[in-house]
């Protein structure tokens, strides 16, 4: 048997792999934006915004929440992926280092908690949270030298929920039985 050349398997691997398209035609997305540290989120907002309606999102489908703090972003956050209306959460934050253990109390809490309410309702959030130490580093994330950071959390929006749908499209389900968990197959994807 005819092994398929490195290059043949890797462009088979490359096709063989799932990823979302970035295109946010029809897809309805929340941004959840924190006013602490304005000078900066609203520069990440306005350039996740952009880059949902480059990526094709329409302006109606796209809803503004503004927070006090980064502190409050995962309640408003998660308040907003179990409506049930919005294929994806954008979380935009800046949270600065300062005299205080504040950073410190809350950096952790802000990350877990953005997590926990993507992976518990299912719907994708983008972390887009500066976590900086002065607020040179920021502003070198939110449009200088490093890019802007509120482009890249709308990007991974787009993606993550183009990829949901790809991936629940074709998926078997995942049907637990006592302690042992039982894949099984979907009607849809037998077809
Ligand atoms: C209080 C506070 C401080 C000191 N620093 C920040 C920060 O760097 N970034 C941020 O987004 N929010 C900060 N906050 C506000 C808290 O996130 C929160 O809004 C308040 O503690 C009220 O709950």
């Amino acid at each position: 048997m005819r092994h398929p050349s490195t290059k043949s398997r890797d462009e088979q691997i490359r096709k063989k792999a799932l990823a979302g398209k970035l295109d946010a035609t029809g897809l309805r997305f929340a941004m959840v934006v924190a006013r602490f540290n304005e000078f900066i989120t609203e520069r990440l907002l306005c350039s996740a915004y952009d880059g949902l309606i480059r990526s094709g999102a329409l302006e109606k489908n796209i809803s503004i929440v503004r927070v006090p703090g980064s502190f409050e972003i995962p309640s408003a956050a998660r308040t907003l992926a179990e409506t049930g209306k919005y294929d994806a959460i954008i979380c935009l934050g800046c949270l600065l280092r300062g005299d205080t253990a504040h950073y410190d109390v809350i950096v952790n809490e802000v990350t877990r908690g953005i997590g926990q309410s993507a992976q518990e309702t299912g719907i994708p959030h983008a972390f887009g949270v500066l976590t900086c130490e002065t607020l040179e580093q920021a502003i070198d994330r939110a449009g200088l030298k490093m890019g802007n950071k509120g482009f890249e959390a709308a990007l991974a929006a787009v993606e993550m929920a183009n990829l949901k749908k790809t991936v629940v499209g074709r998926s078997s389900s995942v049907v637990s039985k006592g302690k042992s968990k039982v894949l099984r197959r979907t009607a849809k994807s037998r077809r």
